[in-house]
């Protein structure tokens, strides 16, 4: 049975999280995997989570599954955080939610829906993406290409990107990172987003947004900007949205796939092929997270506490980036790391090459991605000259 089984290499990225944890050097500094930590280097519990959890212990009356959308009051409530309360397609019925092991299970279940219900359609990824991407939509069966998005001078490219979709087949779908680009952490601006919207209108392509930074860009409604301009605009459109970091939920595995069409109707025939997908991939979603999220949109105060933790999460994130910047400064390399200022969300391209990000590694146990790509949010206030000095040797010789 098992003899021929070759083995494949492990994820470089969770593969750092062991690296990092075998070093015993006490000044090692984590800036590998995307998740959030405090100042403390700590990825705590939101205090809205955890009284959500507090009250659910009490309330709950049942572990039978839920329905195959998953937690409806879930639903109802991420589709207006993503939408906006006031959204045309919600009012028209237009717009539906199926909830989804994260955003990870809601991209496969945007794959294997494109697969069997649009099938001929490549899928269209930014140059670089999230690494997953790459190798979940092939395993969903599309076929994949690619835009240009950052390129080798490490700036945004959106001619280029800009060029590059007006030469997509009519049909095809193109991932858009909706905030937060992940790895690179250069995003579109609004006259960019604009320019984009009218080649996949003009083109006919389908958007499938991957929200899964919500609030850690410009704020909760301004990160969904993009996402509400082209569903008013534009008849149809997928979304995949993460609340593994927005609710530190991450383990709990608790996303969904939004759908949007041009009729009611419509919603009804893709929903009935989400849930036969969802089927075959989980049968039913995880209840847990989602009863969380539900518990606290749907209590205003609640609510309110989460949006000031979602704030506070995305200031220290803005202050350490503005702070890495100015630590650089003495060395003469505030111009040429800039962009970190610039970037926004947890990640930065830093411009680093692999041998320096090994060097880092090696002779001052600082872990980044071998891309250059830096976790910015486990940076250490206390300790950024420590990292600017560093980082200057390593990019002077
Ligand atoms: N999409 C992007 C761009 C991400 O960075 C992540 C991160 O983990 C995900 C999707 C998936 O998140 P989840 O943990 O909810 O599956
Ligand atoms: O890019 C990151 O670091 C996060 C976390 O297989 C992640 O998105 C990384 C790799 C992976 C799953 C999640």
């Amino acid at each position: 049975h098992f003899g021929q089984i070759p083995r494949v290499p492990g994820d470089p990225i969770l593969g750092l999280m062991d690296l990092y944890r075998a070093d015993p050097n006490p000044a090692k500094l984590d800036l590998g995997v995307g998740v959030y930590k405090d100042a403390q280097g700590l990825t705590p519990i939101p205090r809205a989570v955890k009284l959500a959890e507090q009250r659910l212990v009490d309330s709950e009356q049942t572990k039978s599954y839920i329905g195959g959308h998953g937690d409806a009051q879930f639903g109802a409530l991420l589709l207006r955080q993503v939408l906006g309360s006031r959204a045309i397609a919600l009012g028209e019925q237009r717009a539906g939610c199926t909830q989804a092991p994260g955003g990870t299970g809601a991209l496969r279940l945007a794959g294997e829906f494109i697969a069997k219900c649009l099938p001929g359609r490549s899928i269209w990824l930014s140059d670089p993406t999230w690494p997953i991407h790459e190798t979940l939509f092939a395993a969903a069966g599309l076929r994949v290409q690619h835009y240009p998005y950052v390129g080798a001078d490490n700036r945004l490219d959106v001619d280029g990107m800009l060029a590059a979709l007006q030469q997509v087949p009519p049909g095809d779908v193109v991932l858009l990172h909706a905030c937060c680009h992940n790895p690179t952490g250069f995003d579109l601006n609004h006259d960019d987003w604009l320019r984009v919207l009218d080649v996949v209108r003009a083109r006919e392509l389908l958007p499938l947004f991957d929200f899964a930074y919500q609030g850690f860009g410009d704020g909760l409604e301004e990160d969904a900007w993009a996402v509400r301009l082209f569903a008013e605009t534009l008849p149809e459109m997928l979304i995949t949205s993460s609340c593994s970091k927005n609710f530190g939920l991450y383990r709990e595995r608790t996303g969904a796939l939004i759908a949007v069409t041009s009729e009611a109707q419509r919603l009804l025939d893709v929903r009935s092929q989400l849930a036969s997908l969802a089927r075959n991939l989980w049968s039913t979603p995880p209840a847990h997270g989602a009863a969380v999220v539900a518990t606290i949109l749907g209590d205003e105060p609640l609510r309110q506490i989460w949006q000031d933790e979602v704030e506070r999460m995305r200031q220290r994130i803005a202050s350490l980036r503005q702070g890495l910047v100015e630590a650089l400064t003495p060395y003469g390399l505030a111009e040429r790391f800039a962009h970190i200022a610039q970037q926004r969300g947890m990640f930065s391209y830093t411009g680093l090459t692999a041998e320096q990000v090994r060097r880092l590694r090696a002779e001052d146990s600082v872990y980044l991605v071998e891309s250059g790509r830096a976790n910015v949010a486990g940076l250490d206030a206390e300790r950024l000259d420590a990292l600017a000095k560093a980082i200057a040797r390593v990019v002077s010789n």
